[in-house]
């Protein structure tokens, strides 16, 4: 007898970390129910499914808990063997593309987060440590995956789009709500990349339409016109 899936995936719209989730549950052709959370407000079904971190996004399996985006990808790659995979078969590739998720994932947001706090030289010098950082990332996505993106498994979204492309391709918005003339042109293997991601349909269809992102960011980081 086929073995029932129920999936719920508790999210917020504007979370890059759902947004990879949604990806891989669409890949897979994984039906799911979006139960939206208001983060200021956290429902008892997310403190309870996540009393570690309280962060969404959780995917309830069943009822049962999975948390952290990466390994809730991790976790769907391998329940549902049919379709796209995400990982490569072999090792070795599987640990590059762990590796380089993981890269990116402790690097990204800390980096950009500096150039948005900071101004004049301050924001500068962050400029070129972003820049920098996206230098070492994208030599080794080159180095470490000579067939080059997209898409790093395969004809489809592998793990690496979904983990890069939920994240990278919101740059805009960001920049925008905090005024930064980034140089795209030092990193055009990365930002390349990003382009082809979101030209993807289903990137397109997941991704946080950019003005609501743009007003959200506005909104949490109060950079409205004072009226
Ligand atoms: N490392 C986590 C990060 C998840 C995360 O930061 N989620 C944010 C939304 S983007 C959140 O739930 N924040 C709530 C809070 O910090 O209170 C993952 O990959 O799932």
């Amino acid at each position: 007898m086929e073995q029932k899936h129920d999936i719920k995936l508790l999210r917020a719209w504007f979370s890059s970390y759902c947004t990879r989730v949604e990806l891989a549950l669409k890949l897979k052709g994984i039906p799911y129910e979006s139960i939206e959370e208001d983060l200021r407000n956290k429902s008892d079904l997310l403190l309870k499914h996540n009393a570690a971190h309280k962060k969404v996004p959780v995917l309830l399996h069943n009822d049962k808990p999975v948390v952290e985006s990466l390994v809730v990808l991790e976790y769907i790659d391998e329940c549902w063997k049919n379709g796209p995979k995400l990982l490569p078969d072999d090792p070795y590739e599987r640990a590059k593309v762990r590796f380089w998720a993981g890269y990116y994932d402790q690097k990204y947001m800390a980096s950009m987060i500096k150039i948005l706090a900071s101004g004049g030289m301050e924001r500068e010098k962050a400029t070129e440590e972003f820049c920098e950082m996206l230098k070492v990332f994208e030599e080794g996505i080159w180095r470490d995956f000579p067939q080059g993106t997209p898409f790093c498994c395969g004809d489809s979204l592998g793990f690496l789009d979904v983990v890069v492309g939920s994240i990278g391709c919101n740059y805009r918005a960001f920049f925008e709500a905090f005024g930064v003339d980034y140089p795209v042109e030092k990193n055009q293997k990365y930002f390349s990349w990003i382009d082809r991601l979101r030209e993807c349909p289903m990137m397109k269809d997941t991704l946080p339409p950019h003005d609501k992102l743009l007003a959200k960011i506005k909104e949490k980081f109060n950079l409205e016109p004072k009226s």
